[in-house]
């Protein structure tokens, strides 16, 4: 069998609960996924909620995998984690309080249009919460549709939110 491994970015986020705890434990959960490893985990970081409020700070991370799993299969296994964490997406509000988000940021240069999955994620670029941790493992991804590094949109976000 040949398996063209693809190289994948996620962000992780949490903000009810023991963020830390779930954070790890998601990690451990995704090492674990068929034909996945996890290559690197950037630092956990207290973030400042974007969204409506009031909602307790979150714990942000982002993480590079290595995946024979397609970008569907990601998302799905990804979306099943973080119902294992008690997530139920019929109960909460849009950009709400939540205990664990999984979001598929890259899948290599793959570009996907599709209902539930759009790839890259389509606020990726606009978000310090998610570039900052991404540019600290991850600073050389290009995004393919906009075909600027990680680092250069980690700038651009900074110097827009001063
Ligand atoms: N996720 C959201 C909405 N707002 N704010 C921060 N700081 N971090 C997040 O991960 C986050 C958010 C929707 O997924
Ligand atoms: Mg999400
Ligand atoms: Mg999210």
């Amino acid at each position: 069998v040949t398996c063209v491994s693809t190289t994948a970015h996620i962000a992780l986020g949490s903000n009810l609960g023991d963020r830390r705890a779930i954070l790890t434990d998601a990690l451990a959960q995704i090492a674990r996924l068929p034909a996945t490893a996890v290559v690197s985990v950037s630092a956990f970081i207290e973030t400042k909620p974007v969204g409506p409020g009031p909602q307790g700070d979150y714990l942000n991370a982002a993480a590079e995998l290595l995946t024979d799993l397609n970008a569907a299969e990601l998302l799905a296994a990804l979306l099943a984690i973080e119902r294992s964490h008690g997530r139920d997406r019929a109960r909460e509000q849009r950009w709400g309080a939540r205990r664990l988000d999984l979001d598929l940021l890259l899948f290599g240069d793959v570009v996907i249009d599709a209902p539930g999955l759009t790839v890259p994620h389509p606020r990726m670029h606009e978000r310090a919460f998610v570039l900052e941790p991404l540019a600290s493992i991850a600073p050389n991804a290009v995004h393919p549709r906009l075909g600027i590094s990680v680092a250069a949109m980690a700038g651009v976000v900074v110097h827009a939110a001063v």
